[in-house]
């Protein structure tokens, strides 16, 4: 049992994740001192807490027992932070809150791409089980929101963030679905540290799920794990892919035939697969499992079919907020008889594109690209031949609007950060929908 009575507890950040740790304490009749580098609306904020907005306040810092920290604050580069760490003063997060409460199984989900979709998915199979359970983390809903609700079973979206200051994480089963480069921004070592970050989601797991064709994903001490492998031509559960059925390895029995589900493509398929693993470990009946699998329209924003007007597919996929969603969505792709329009822009991160992009664009002939935003010209460059430069989603639509023809696919899946131009991915995903349905009819 954790005690933070008569401590010094101050929380940074206050997002949707600072105000549920807020709540969390005062449930304990503890106020801790909250602070954010921006001005927040007070009406937010629980009565009874100091908070200090605009500035850090040293002072604070320097006093602290306890620094609960939200996901998007890096303190790497944070001398301060990194001071009083060395002194010894405690620096956690809601994650590591949430395992040291919580006494039920649960299934924790983390990797570059596919992490909502697996999640929503689990649930609602869950859900069609009659289970009681819940579901949060960096889908949207912080952990600490879930504590209360008294689950069988409780499913976690975390992301690497999240797993940067966890000790005490306990799961019935955890995954990395993949790993690729994105965040390396936040990490002064690069992909090590990114990597290093997701693999906390193993530290104490009955089962570890690891993707057999990506490295990455298997963590340093494997062996003293209890893996349970996936991949596409190997892996305990792997797929066999004939006429259109997907088979498992492991008893060649048709699971499923991809006609007949609305997620598509080679990365969903892999989701799929993990899907299967964990309904298995918590011995879901196929038929339920498969039911749910079959109605599930996937999420929106992610790769998700706006449209097929006049032949032209107008495919909404602003959760591509790194390259490797974007180069996913064009391996995902059906065949294209026309042009394949590809719309990226954002900010990119840091990452190096001619490294990591540049080579599958050129595997595309009739790729034409829209590049916008604050990276839009590192993206140009990329491949000037066949790229065009704007400033804002909207000016692309009014260009190609009158461009596209039959067989031709849209694809916006900017592969960057909307935070240059949009709150987030959802609102830019949103802006999309708008343009094409305004500019289409
Ligand atoms: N802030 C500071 N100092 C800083 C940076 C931020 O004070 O140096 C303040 C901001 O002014 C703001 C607050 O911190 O008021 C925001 O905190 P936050 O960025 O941690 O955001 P939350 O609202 O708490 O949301 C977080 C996750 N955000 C991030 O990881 C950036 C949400 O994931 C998550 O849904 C939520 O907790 C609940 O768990 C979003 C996300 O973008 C969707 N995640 C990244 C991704 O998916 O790529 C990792």
């Amino acid at each position: 049992m954790f005690n933070y009575y008569n401590k010094n507890i101050v929380i940074l950040g206050a997002g949707i994740t600072g105000i549920s740790c807020i709540k969390f304490f005062i449930a304990l009749g503890i106020y801790p001192k909250l602070m954010d580098i921006n001005f927040i609306d007070i009406n937010l904020i629980p009565k009874g807490i100091d908070y200090c907005f605009g500035y850090w306040n040293k002072f604070w810092i320097l006093n602290a027992d306890v620094i609960v920290i939200s996901p998007g604050i890096s303190i790497s580069n944070n001398s301060l932070i990194i001071k009083v760490k060395n002194k010894g003063v405690e620096i956690i997060n809601d994650i590591e809150i949430f395992f040291r409460e919580i006494k039920k199984p649960v299934i924790a989900v983390t990797g570059t791409n596919g992490k909502s979709t697996v999640v929503s998915l689990l649930f609602k199979i869950c859900q069609s089980n009659n289970m009681k359970v819940s579901l949060g983390g960096n889908i949207g809903i912080p952990v600490l929101d879930l504590l209360h609700k008294n689950s069988d079973i409780y499913i976690l979206e975390l992301s690497s963030f999240q797993l940067e200051y966890v000790q005490s994480l306990n799961t019935l089963c955890s995954v990395i679905l993949n790993i690729s480069a994105d965040h390396l921004d936040r990490y002064p070592n690069g992909m090590q540290d990114y990597i290093f970050s997701k693999w906390n989601v193993f530290s104490k797991c009955k089962y570890c799920i690891i993707n057999i064709d990506d490295n990455y994903t298997i963590p340093g001490n494997y062996y003293e794990k209890n893996i349970i492998t996936f991949g596409i031509n190997k892996g305990k559960y792997h797929i066999g892919f004939y006429k259109n059925n997907i088979f498992l390895s492991k008893n060649c029995n048709r699971i499923i035939n991809v006609k007949n589900i609305f997620l598509q493509g080679w990365f969903n398929y892999l989701n799929l697969l993990v899907v299967i693993i964990i309904s298995d470990i918590l011995k879901i009946k196929r038929n339920i499992m498969l039911d749910t699998i079959q109605k599930f329209r996937g999420l929106p924003y992610r790769f998700y079919i706006l449209g097929n007007k006049n032949g032209i597919l107008w495919i909404n996929d602003s959760k591509s907020t790194n390259i490797h969603s974007t180069i996913s969505a064009l391996k995902s792709l059906p065949y294209i008889y026309g042009r394949i329009w590809l719309l990226l822009g954002g900010d990119s991160k840091s990452v190096n594109l001619n490294i990591f992009l540049k080579p599958y664009l050129l595997l595309y002939r009739n790729l034409f690209i829209c590049c916008f935003g604050k990276s839009k010209d590192i993206l140009y460059n990329l491949l000037p031949h066949i790229s065009k430069k704007f400033n804002y989603l909207q000016e692309i639509i009014i260009y190609i609007i009158n461009k596209v023809k039959f067989g031709d696919v849209v694809l916006f899946s900017p592969g960057c950060s909307s935070l240059d131009q949009f709150s987030n991915y959802k609102e830019r995903g949103k802006k999309f929908e708008y343009l094409v349905k305004k500019y289409i009819n």
